[in-house]
């Protein structure tokens, strides 16, 4: 019987650190920190259906321990596996309205900054739908003796090391770039390690989904609604009509879109002229997946990763996916906008 060779993302990453003569093993050690708080949120996350019996936020479950709410407790492991690792100064998570400085991180090593939304898509949790975590690392830009400053926190996208996200939806995935290329992990629960599973993932150049809450197309431009509807009309050579596919999670409609192909579209509105999503801790890192698979991200107009951010919570307009997709959305709308 012919058996597979099992590349757990630790050999993979120490692989891929030992080929890069420069690489000094902290941006290593700040996966390991992730991969550990990833994998204790998967444990809270696969007993969320529990919390009906174990007790729900701000009661006791049988141990008399208090019970938070998933999104906190993810938020609180991220922030400990971070600060404890030492290789972190400072966090931006959606969370908390200031940046998490991270105490005694004036080592040497302590120079990255770890933008995250440690549980997006939560208001999922109660319907048993895939949730994720995305995660932004980037490098100060003020001396590791210093405090960090707002300014080494509001880098664009460009500036990014690292990305990536951890799905938790049939099954558990971390799928992340270093700027060479995507690779996907599945975590195999049996022996507690994500396992290579989706190497060199890449987004085809044309997709036949799209997705977007097109509950809100009252509020939408007059140009998107006319992208909308090419979406719909039939052109087999396009593979026109698209379907439809919307689930409200970010992570899960992104995900799906990156293997199969397709747009994924949170717009400007009336009432939310930036949008919903965040800059920081959605767009950007999802952003350089998409591009280091082949795919693109723009709010319409400029590439995200090209977008100088002004403030931590900084909200964009969004599309991504498949390049032609996002192409031809951006063609259609720049003729008519808002
Ligand atoms: P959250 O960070 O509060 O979970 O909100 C972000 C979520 C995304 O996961 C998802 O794409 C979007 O909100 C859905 O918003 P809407 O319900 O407006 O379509
Ligand atoms: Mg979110």
């Amino acid at each position: 019987m012919k058996t597979q060779k099992v590349v757990t993302l630790t050999q993979f990453i120490s692989e891929q650190q030992e080929l890069n003569p420069a690489a000094t093993g902290n941006l290593t050690r700040i996966f390991q920190d992730i991969i550990l708080a990833a994998k204790i949120v998967n444990r809270d996350v696969r007993k969320a259906g529990l919390v009906d019996i174990l007790g729900t936020h701000g009661t006791t479950n049988i141990q008399g321990e208090e019970v938070k709410k998933l999104d906190v407790m993810a938020n609180e492991e991220f922030i400990a596996a971070l600060s404890l690792g030492g290789d972190c100064c400072a966090i931006i998570s959606e969370e908390n309205e200031e940046i998490i400085r991270v105490p005694n991180s004036n080592r040497a090593s302590s120079k990255y900054i770890v933008a995250m939304d440690p549980l997006d898509g939560s208001s999922n949790i109660d319907v048993n739908a895939s949730i994720g975590t995305i995660f932004s690392i980037f490098s100060r830009i003020s001396p590791v003796s210093t405090d960090v400053t707002l300014e080494d926190c509001l880098q664009k996208g460009r500036n990014q090391i690292a990305a990536g996200y951890i799905i938790y939806g049939s099954s558990t995935m971390l799928v992340y770039t270093t700027g060479q290329g995507v690779n996907g992990f599945t975590l195999d629960s049996s022996i507690g390690e994500f396992c290579l599973s989706h190497p060199n993932i890449t987004i085809p150049k044309n997709g036949s989904i799209y997705s977007i809450n097109e509950g809100n197309s009252i509020e939408f431009s007059d140009a998107l609604n006319t992208y909308i509807s090419y979406c719909k009309e039939s052109d087999k050579a396009s593979n026109r009509p698209y379907s439809a596919r919307y689930i409200g999670s970010f992570i899960a409609d992104f995900h799906r879109n990156l293997l199969k192909g397709g747009i994924f579209i949170y717009p400007a509105t009336l009432s939310s002229p930036n949008g919903k999503l965040r800059l920081m801790y959605e767009c950007n890192p999802l952003a350089f997946i998409v591009e280091q698979a082949g795919g693109k991200a723009n709010n319409g107009t400029t590439n995200i990763m090209d977008i100088i951010p002004k403030q931590l919570h900084q909200r964009v307009p969004l599309f991504i996916g498949s390049e032609n997709m996002v192409n031809k959305a951006e063609e259609i709308c720049s003729a008519k906008p808002l």
